[in-house]
């Protein structure tokens, strides 16, 4: 856990009676998963750019190599590859190879780390300049991908970026992570009151604790590298993420039930060190801007295919799905808009609604 996620945590713990952040506070976040680091070997992996680029650009992942995100970045330093002529590339490091989101953030943002492409989870806690982007983490504040795109591509998505501006990192652009669906291994969860008591992990955010803690559940932060073993070792019941996630990281394995509660449409974010951005070139600039947009566009794309095969791909591996109905955990999610302990900046909500009109 870090340093600043415990401090905000505990801010929260004042105001709420959450069960389960003592559980979640004994999760160290900082040690590198247990999953096997990315080869570096070209060959085997395809990940590491063309060998002899003068520029070489570190960008590390927690998810595998097969999903969307890094896909989406072998997209990116093919394009950056080609539009530089080979002089500048992508070294792609998947798997929390590089640690966990929050700390690679921290890592980009002092420099020891180049790049990240991270869901919006740590940026919350990141510094007092991100704080209002608890707003994004918000259940159901997206009913499809076309109403977070509009909002994350147009005016208040760019405000949002900018928002990074003098801490250490530079936010390039909203790329995709999904709509997050619940899996367990206890039973078939229809309706918010069948969380009761299970243990949920969630990522290190304040809003998706308030929100798991709303609806009943017993939610537990911690990164992504360390969900695997305590799925299995049964130190949680279950956990959420995108479906592309939950496939391409074998959660199924683990994990009998999933239930279609789509509770957060949750970004991700593709950032770099802000000095290292500054020194480029104007040449360099356009090179990397016009890659990293073809980048995302490509990763929304790869998400939303991997995402329609992957209920058939699990249920042939035994999966049991649920659809579940939608209004009645809109309605048990919602009170959460009105903690004022989790740092939502209304009047963000508002610009944010009169977008989407929800
Ligand atoms: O950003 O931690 C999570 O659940 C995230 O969805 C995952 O690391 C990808």
């Amino acid at each position: 856990m870090t340093k600043k996620f415990l401090a905000l945590l505990m801010g929260i713990l004042m105001t709420l009676t959450l069960t389960a952040c003592g559980g979640g506070g004994d999760k160290p976040a900082d040690k590198p998963a247990d999953k096997p680091a990315a080869s570096t070997d070209k060959k085997e992996t395809g990940l590491l750019g063309k060998a002899d680029a003068e520029k070489h650009l570190k960008v590390g992942t927690t998810t595998a190599p097969d999903g969307h995100y890094v896909l989406g970045l072998v997209e990116m330093q093919k394009k950056l590859e080609e539009l530089s002529g080979g002089k500048m590339t992508l070294d792609i490091y998947p798997n929390s190879a590089l640690g966990g989101e929050s700390d690679m953030m921290d890592a980009v943002s002092t420099g020891t780390q180049d790049m990240v492409l991270s869901s919006t989870g740590p940026i919350s806690s990141f510094s007092t300049a991100t704080k209002r982007w608890s707003t994004l983490d918000l259940p159901y504040l997206f009913k499809d991908r076309e109403q977070a795109y509009k909002v994350l591509d147009g005016d208040i998505g760019k405000k949002l970026l900018e928002d990074f501006n003098g801490t250490g990192v530079k936010a390039i652009g909203f790329w995709e992570n999904g709509f997050r669906e619940l899996t367990n291994n206890k039973k078939e969860v229809k309706t918010p009151a069948d969380l009761a008591g299970m243990k949920i992990r969630t990522m290190e955010n304040p809003v998706h604790m308030a929100t798991y803690t709303q609806l009943g559940a017993t939610p537990t932060a911690m990164a992504w590298g360390e969900i695997f073993s305590a799925l299995q070792q049964g130190t949680v019941d279950g956990q959420e993420n995108p479906l592309a996630i939950i496939l391409t990281a074998k959660v199924y394995e683990v994990q009998k039930y999933l239930s279609m509660i789509d509770l957060f449409y949750s970004p991700c974010v593709l950032m770099i060190n802000e000095d290292i951005y500054n020194g480029f070139t104007d040449e360099q600039k356009k090179w990397f801007d016009e890659a990293a947009e073809y980048g995302k566009q490509q990763e929304r794309k790869i998400s939303q295919e991997i995402d329609s095969k992957a209920r058939a791909e699990m249920e042939k591996q035994g999966v049991t799905f649920t659809d579940v109905n939608k209004d009645e955990w809109v309605k048990a999610a919602m009170p959460v808009y009105e903690n004022t302990s989790i740092g939502i900046d209304n009047e963000l909500l508002a610009q944010i609604r009169s977008e989407t009109g929800n």
